[in-house]
């Protein structure tokens, strides 16, 4: 009887909840709109890129779902590696902390000025690292105060029901428990779709994305306005990088 309860048990939680599955598919870039120029390429071996890069990997996720979920103990971590955030876009629960160590010879100024955690880590040398906690959800859009290019991405979210896309663009959500949900994807390029989603138990839900290119003015060189140019620009210098009230992430009420 007691190993029939304990397999009863097991079954249950086994069937106790679904997945979410699917693929995200962005539009084709050109070379050129993807183009880097690494300005202290010399310093760090890294060189200059005429192809376009690989776009960073969308974040799909579940705006939200019941139950208390505690942040992982140990710390994710974002390096400052050739001039670059590696990797460039994470997705982390509200309550983890990430390390911002510094890989490169050189040294970096990470802050940001999202709504959701404002912070300035200062400079610091090459083997050294920085924590912050992400107590908020929403976007987090990083930069180097010395390295107006790097840019970088922390997705901080309310559950654990997210998952960064493979390079082929295929997602998979594992443990989801039954129920409806609103499902967001969300690529820092583009415009992020949300969609309403219902979980089975015990299988998987398929649920397909094609994103459209939307502002991306992190993109303009050697600005850092996050307003798209139609909004009109936010400050007097065009060329500064400067600092403002970030637009919130859609999907996540910040
Ligand atoms: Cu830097």
């Amino acid at each position: 009887m007691k190993v029939g309860a304990v397999l009863l048990a097991l079954c249950s939680c086994v069937w106790a909840n679904g997945a979410l599955e699917g693929k995200v598919s962005l539009p084709k870039r050109a070379a050129a709109e993807g183009k880097l120029r690494l300005r202290y390429a010399g310093q760090t071996g890294a060189k200059q890129q005429d192809t376009a890069p690989a776009p960073s990997p969308a974040v799909v996720f579940v705006e939200d779902a019941a139950g208390t979920f505690p942040p992982p103990t140990e710390s994710p971590k974002m390096e400052q590696k050739g001039l670059a955030f590696v990797p460039r876009v994470l997705a982390v629960l509200v309550g983890t902390t990430v390390d911002f160590p510094n890989q490169d010879t050189l040294q970096h100024n990470v802050f940001s000025y999202s709504p959701a955690k404002r912070f300035d880590l200062g400079r610091f040398r090459t083997g050294e690292s920085r924590p912050v906690t992400f107590d908020q959800p929403g976007l987090i859009r990083l930069y180097c105060e010395i390295h107006s290019h790097m840019k970088g991405f922390i997705l901080v979210l309310k559950n654990p029901y997210f998952a960064l896309a493979a390079e082929d663009g295929s997602y998979k959500i594992a443990g989801v428990p039954a129920g409806s949900y609103k499902l967001t994807a969300w690529q820092e390029e583009h415009e992020p779709v949300v969609v309403d989603i219902a979980v089975a138990d015990g299988g998987a839900t398929k649920q397909d994305f094609n994103l459209a290119l939307g502002t991306a003015p992190d993109l303009q060189a050697g600005h850092a306005c996050p307003k798209p140019p139609a909004q009109g620009c936010c400050c007097a210098d065009p060329a500064a990088t400067h600092t403002m009230e970030l637009e919130p992430l859609p999907g996540t009420n910040r």
